[in-house]
């Protein structure tokens, strides 16, 4: 990294992308490597949610992708674009890229060892410090599954050794993604410095996040009460949601808990971001397969084995091909 003396950082909005960074500002301050971030258009995982005027603008010796699970064939065009290296790290499901990728997940290793960029970077970086950034981009990246996941108790540890518990890791999750949720990637900025100056205690003892978990929290009760089931067959559950808030994913895990025995897909349209997401988890089935079908059918969608997000762009049938997807995953 140190071949590089400035680099421009590309994060996803989410807690573990903004933990990632937040590890990767310390690093790259250590080495003398001046930094500039950038949050791709929130919702958006194409090249054109980059702003790559402003990235050129600050004319970094390389650009690094984090946790930002881009198609390779995007990373790719967006390194012919801007005309300098693009180093990927991520644990997304992914196609493998030959060079300056750094995602066990796309070479094959499990996501259980892989559960967040910021344990990669962990191995990466090898890390003593940061533990608490660690871990709370695991807890981030879990949710509530960690519950059941052998990881729990290692990551207990981690947050005690900086007087935190488990409890406040998904507190400090919770208050970081109000930001992006809330579509307001100042705040996502404003968290990083935060998490890079002061770590998760820094998070916890913010009021303005906790202002804006606020603020979350009603729009998610007043979104969750206009909810509709609009198709049930065998195990999937589709429901839609109207909301300009991108609260697909907090809405989409809740149902997921609620229906523990089924697929659950929810269809959202953002009006203000002019897309609409259909957001599919399930505790019980594994849903790769289906992903990849959807995939190989032209369909942007992006995820892991218990969760994928398809993006509707202009609408060509994309919540038939799903569902279609979905109810032929119990045969097998
Ligand atoms: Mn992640």
């Amino acid at each position: 990294m140190t071949n590089y003396r400035r680099v421009a950082v590309v994060h996803h909005w989410d807690v573990d992308g903004i933990s990632s960074s937040a590890i990767l500002g310390r690093a790259l301050f250590k080495l003398g490597v001046e930094a500039h971030y950038c949050v791709p258009k929130i919702g958006l995982y194409r090249p054109e949610a980059i702003d790559l005027e402003a990235v050129a603008k600050a004319k970094p010796r390389a650009l690094l992708l984090v946790d930002y699970g881009l198609r390779v064939d995007y990373v790719d065009e967006v390194e012919r674009r801007l005309g300098v290296d693009v180093v990927v790290v991520d644990h997304h499901a992914n196609a493998v890229r030959a060079q300056r990728f750094y995602n066990p997940v796309a070479r094959g290793a499990a996501e259980d060892d892989y559960p967040s960029t910021t344990w990669v970077l962990r191995e990466l970086l090898k890390l003593d410090d940061d533990l608490d950034l660690v871990a709370l981009g695991v807890v981030g990246d879990l949710g509530k599954s960690l519950e059941v996941k052998p990881i729990r108790r290692g990551l207990e540890l981690m947050a005690s050794k900086h007087g935190l518990s488990l409890e406040d890791l998904y507190e400090a999750s919770n208050l970081v993604n109000s930001c992006y949720r809330l579509l307001d990637s100042h705040c996502i900025g404003e968290v990083r410095e935060l998490l890079v100056e002061r770590g998760v205690k820094g998070v916890l003892a913010s009021c303005k996040l906790k202002e804006k978990a606020e603020e979350l929290k009603r729009e998610v009760e007043r979104a969750a009460a206009r909810i509709k089931e609009v198709f049930a067959r065998g195990p999937v559950k589709a429901y839609e949601l109207t909301s300009n808030s991108y609260i697909t994913s907090s809405i989409g895990r809740e149902l997921a808990y609620r229906h523990r025995e089924s697929i659950v897909a929810l269809v959202h349209k953002v009006e203000s971001l002019g897309v609409t997401y259909i957001y599919v988890r399930s505790l019980k089935y594994n849903l790769r397969r289906a992903l990849e079908e959807l995939r190989a059918k032209g369909l942007e969608v992006g995820g892991k084995d218990q969760v994928f997000v398809v993006t509707c762009l202009n609408g060509r049938g994309e919540v038939d091909l799903v569902l279609e997807a979905l109810t032929s995953i119990e045969v097998f």
